[in-house]
């Protein structure tokens, strides 16, 4: 059976390509699931792409991956400087994490600079752009595949 990659987006994502384009850019989430999900099919894996505003959504579908997921990509948007929430429900998490910032969160405002979900994840990429994404997919298959 084929096994599934988990991409999550946390809120104002579904904003992307409108939102501030001179800090995360023009592609929209539909590019970035539709990139991803080659990315992840050419390796022999189906990929499901998730977006919510709602912290709990997002916890839930952590809870889901458990059974469901063979590694999880997540961008948790502002909840990363926020949310102890995600980071237990990831911790309850056996697979592989990639976070994903488009932006280098490093260089901007201090609020940003901690990421709640970087103690529980096993790659981290920040800054760079939408790319970010297929890097993430792209070392997840690596470690997927060992
Ligand atoms: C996205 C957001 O929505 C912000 O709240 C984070 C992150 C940074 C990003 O770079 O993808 O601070």
């Amino acid at each position: 059976m084929t096994q599934t990659i988990t991409l999550l987006n946390g809120p104002n994502l579904n904003l992307l390509g409108q939102r501030q384009p001179e800090i995360y850019g023009h592609e929209t989430l539909a590019d970035v699931a539709r990139d991803c999900t080659a990315l992840a099919e050419a390796g022999g894996f189906a990929l499901t792409a998730l977006q919510s505003n709602h912290e709990g959504q997002i916890v839930d579908w952590i809870h889901e991956a458990r059974h469901a997921a063979a590694g999880i990509v997540i961008n948790p948007g502002a909840y990363s400087h926020t949310s102890v929430a995600i980071l237990d429900a990831l911790n309850a998490y056996d697979g592989p994490v990639m976070e994903v910032h488009i932006s280098n969160i490093h260089k901007r405002e201090s609020f940003r600079h901690h990421s709640y979900v970087s103690a529980r994840a096993d790659a981290v990429f920040a800054g760079a752009g939408t790319d970010g994404y297929r890097f993430a997919v792209m070392r997840l298959l690596t470690l997927l595949k060992g």
